[in-house]
């Protein structure tokens, strides 16, 4: 019998997931745990290169665990784990800061911008992120690695590291494939829809933990364009704020464009925006009320990420100690 192929994925509890994250990444990642062996994590080790609360950090991570089993990981099927519990992470990420280039890690888009963001704390954490990213997923010798446009670069370093050891030291890791989601997953922020829907705009962005009436307002408040036609019609270019709200009502309700411009048809934007606030409403529901759930039963999520943890490093482990004895490192 054939082995099933294996992915992985991680987001990092840097804020709270927005609809953006589910629509784009999470929602994507049910379906894929019933053909693949599949890992996802919290990339804590990741978030504190940039700084930290500690009781909103472990707030958040505990959050984000709740709500990828209220998304629909059922943690029987797949890997669910808090980065930081599987050393073997920050052990192949120091052996592989040995084999990436300086030079290369400066061509980074997200160091660039993260640390134009923070200059008071450019810190070596933020410069070396590719190559603990690159450990994160060699690790587990995954076929191809789900995340959205702006991580490619970071996959494609990941096999360029990957690359390097394998011809130094023989067939080592599997080199994986990135695996970015059909356009129409870029969630566009609400008050700004030129720009992606970001943690970093509170305001145009629905928080998944957001109430039913925060989520209305938001939408109620959603920049509509400033066109004289004022009619519900997809056109991204002409029409930026209506086509990214076309494009939400469709994800979450199934309905293609044309059955939304016949059902607002006449009807203009007044009814088009609570509309699409009422359908996210009821598509997160259930992810925030079970979510609340799961958080409300600390032993149950304690038990999910101690077992993923524990299957986690399993194969974390033997891939580490073939990477050491490669190396030269004598063996304990
Ligand atoms: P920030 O809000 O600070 O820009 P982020 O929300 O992009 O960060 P990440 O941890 O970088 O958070 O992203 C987690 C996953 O969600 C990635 O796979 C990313 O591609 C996806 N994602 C993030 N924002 C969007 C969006 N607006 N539309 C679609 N997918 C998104
Ligand atoms: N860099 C990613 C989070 C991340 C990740 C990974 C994603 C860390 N390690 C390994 C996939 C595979 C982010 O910022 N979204």
């Amino acid at each position: 019998m054939d082995e099933k192929k294996v992915m992985l994925s991680g987001i990092q509890p840097s804020g709270e997931l927005h609809l953006g994250n589910y629509l784009g990444a999470v929602r994507n990642w049910p379906e894929m745990i019933e053909e693949f062996d599949c890992y996802f994590f919290m990339a804590d080790l990741h978030t504190i290169t940039v700084r930290q609360e500690p009781a909103q950090l472990r707030r958040r991570v505990l959050t984000q665990v709740a709500q990828y089993i209220a998304c629909g990981l059922n943690p029987e099927k797949c890997t669910i784990f808090i980065q930081s519990h599987v050393p073997a992470h920050a052990q192949l990420g120091w052996v592989l800061d040995c084999y990436t280039m300086f030079g290369e890690l400066s061509r980074m888009t997200q160091f660039k911008d993260k640390s134009a963001k923070h200059k008071d704390n450019i810190n070596a954490g933020l410069f070396t992120y590719p190559a603990l990213m690159a450990a994160d997923i060699l690790l587990y010798q995954p076929d191809f690695v789900p995340v959205g446009e702006d991580q490619k670069q970071h996959v494609e370093i990941c096999r360029d590291i990957a690359e390097r050891f394998n011809g130094i030291y023989g067939d080592v890791f599997k080199i994986p494939a990135p695996h970015i989601p059909k356009v129409g997953a870029r969630v566009m922020s609400l008050n700004d829809p030129t720009s992606k829907m970001s943690k970093s705009n509170l305001e145009g962005c629905v928080i998944l933990m957001d109430k039913p009436e925060e989520i209305m307002r938001k939408f109620k408040r959603a920049v509509t364009d400033s066109d004289t036609e004022r009619c519900v019609r997809f056109a991204p270019q002409e029409k930026p704020g209506v086509s990214n709200m076309m494009q939400i009502y469709a994800s979450v309700t199934g309905k293609t464009f044309e059955e939304i411009e016949a059902e607002f048809e006449g009807k203009g934007y007044g009814a088009f925006k609570p509309a699409v606030g009422e359908a996210v409403v009821e598509a997160l529901r259930p992810i925030r009320e079970e979510t609340e759930r799961l958080l409300a039963d600390k032993s149950y999520l304690e038990g999910v990420y101690k077992a993923g943890a524990d299957r986690a490093e399993y194969t974390a482990n033997k891939t580490l100690r073939k990477v050491y004895k490669k190396i030269g490192f004598v063996p304990r």
